[in-house]
């Protein structure tokens, strides 16, 4: 069985928003059309107090994209971004919700940043997607969403690293690229044995 992962497709993450991912938009119509192709569909959703390390803000002297070291090791900064309750944390409006079976939100406890749909940055701390996925015998995934070399790249690995079959829509997915973070991600994906498809494909 198979399912369909959606990650981050939020309004901070699209044009006009507070992170914005160049052409971050541009996944909506590949996943909106590829939804009756699946049983099991899944969207995860950033969702952070406005207290969260993750942010530059709540670091004095320190700028977006900016590095920290947390208890888990290095965590980039970024702008104020999915701030619980607000509408930057809401889906996409053009995104098709109806569908979807399960929204997992990350990065809800203010220490923790969580890029991956299944563990946190600790890498130990579990969303529960897992659990959720083998209850429903999932052995195969399907990743589309944002951003490619952040919360994508994390959801692949992870997904690869608990055994599931984990390919990657390629033209339902955009990166936020910094300094080659996109060739970066898609070479460690490919290396994890994650497989690379279009969406006319799947
Ligand atoms: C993401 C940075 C911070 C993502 C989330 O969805 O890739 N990136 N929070
Ligand atoms: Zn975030």
């Amino acid at each position: 069985m198979k399912a369909l992962i959606i990650v981050d497709v939020q309004n901070d993450f699209c044009p006009g928003g507070a992170l914005a991912v160049p052409g971050g938009d541009e996944v909506i119509s590949p996943i909106n059309n590829l939804l009756g192709a699946f049983n099991c569909i899944v969207q995860t959703q950033d969702w952070h107090p406005s207290s969260h390390l993750s942010f530059a803000s709540n670091h004095k002297g320190k700028s977006p994209y900016d590095t920290v070291e947390m208890k888990y090791g290095e965590q980039v900064l970024w702008p104020d971004h999915c701030v619980q309750g607000t509408e930057g944390a809401d889906f996409h409006e053009k995104l098709r919700l109806e569908p979807s079976q399960l929204i997992i939100r990350k990065g809800f406890r203010k220490d923790i940043d969580s890029y991956s749909a299944f563990f946190e940055n600790d890498q130990t701390t579990v969303t529960g997607l897992h659990g959720y996925l083998q209850a429903r015998g999932i052995e195969e995934l399907y990743v589309g969403g944002l951003a490619t070399d952040f919360c994508v790249k994390w959801t692949a690995l992870d997904g690869r690293k608990l055994g599931y079959k984990v390919n990657l829509i390629t033209d339902a997915v955009r990166g936020i690229d910094i300094e080659g973070s996109v060739e970066k991600a898609m070479h460690e994906m490919k290396e994890a044995g994650v497989n690379m498809l279009t969406s006319s494909e799947v």
